[in-house]
């Protein structure tokens, strides 16, 4: 099967075709990446900031358009407030270029976190479960999302040329045969805990006990990493793509300085709601999960 499917999109603002729309759809929810090799993020000469070094808490620095705040930098707060900007506009010109994408799920869509990424992530340390260069759906650890899919647009902004290397596993009703007869139930009551004690941000249903399980079982299974197929991809500096990474199975190889969108989407605003995680694993598990 072909992983990619390629459009010539090369504006976020222009009205789109509505064979590119239907194409899109489809290819979207039956698993495959969209990319647009020419729909690039221009930076205004003042965005270049982007590029100088910085340290960071974490592997990301994220920005929460509902409340214009941005985390993930340490100490300097000028670079902060310099970065908070651009990450607006990014996430503002995402939002507009998703809508218009994905008309039928317009109303629906759920703007998620901004991500900047500018770490090469060749030869980063982290650990097992952080470690997104291993093969792996995503499951969020302390936001529960209750069966929406998480849709992410990605944007390549390396100054240098430099490819994004991403690897495409297997599809996800194979990753949840192989996985599912493995994972228990949670123990009652952990989800209530979790909450209480502010682990997590909203109550974890069956559904992300099993997404979380399966996206650590992926990550820790070394055997599992170096015998599962996998296509490798090349995403361009200058492109953007899209993905429903909660089935795509995925791994970040290379690469360096990347902008990221995340949605969120209620399984009922899908054309074909039977592709969703939700869906196939509660056929798989016959009951239901949220
Ligand atoms: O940073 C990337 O290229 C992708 C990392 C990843 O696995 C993710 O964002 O879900
Ligand atoms: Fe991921």
């Amino acid at each position: 099967m072909n992983v990619l499917s390629t459009y010539s999109i090369n504006a976020w603002d222009k009205p789109l075709k509505e064979e590119e729309q239907q194409s899109a759809l489809i290819s979207l929810e039956a698993g495959k990446v969209l990319l647009c090799p020419q729909l690039c993020f221009q930076l205004l000469p003042k965005e270049q900031v982007l590029f100088i070094p910085c340290n960071l808490d974490t592997k990301n620095i994220s920005f929460d358009a509902s409340t214009n705040s941005i985390k993930g930098i340490q100490g300097n707060q000028k670079h902060g407030m310099q970065l908070k900007p651009i990450l607006a506009r990014f996430s503002q010109q995402a939002r507009i270029f998703m809508n218009s994408l994905f008309p039928l799920y317009a109303s629906m869509l759920i703007v998620g976190r901004t991500s900047y990424r500018p770490v090469q992530i060749k030869n980063r340390k982290s650990s097992a479960y952080k470690d997104d260069s291993r093969l792996h759906i995503d499951a969020f650890h302390a936001n529960p999302n209750q069966g929406k899919r998480i849709l992410r647009l990605f944007c390549n902004i390396n100054p240098y040329g430099q490819d994004r290397v991403w690897r495409l596993g297997e599809a996800f009703p194979d990753v949840a045969n192989r996985f599912l007869p493995k994972i228990s139930k949670p123990i009652p009551g952990i989800a209530k805990f979790l909450h209480w004690v502010g682990l997590t941000k909203g109550i974890r249903s069956h559904y992300d006990h099993i997404m979380l399980e399966i996206h650590n079982r992926m990550k820790l299974d070394m055997n599992y990493q170096k015998q599962v197929k996998y296509t490798e991809v090349c995403f361009p500096s200058g492109a953007s793509w899209i993905v429903s990474t909660d089935s795509v199975s995925h791994a970040a190889m290379s690469g360096q300085y990347v902008l990221e969108q995340t949605f969120l989407l209620p399984v009922t605003a899908m054309q074909n709601p039977v592709a969703a995680p939700l869906r196939i694993l509660e056929n798989l598990l016959g009951s239901s999960l949220v």
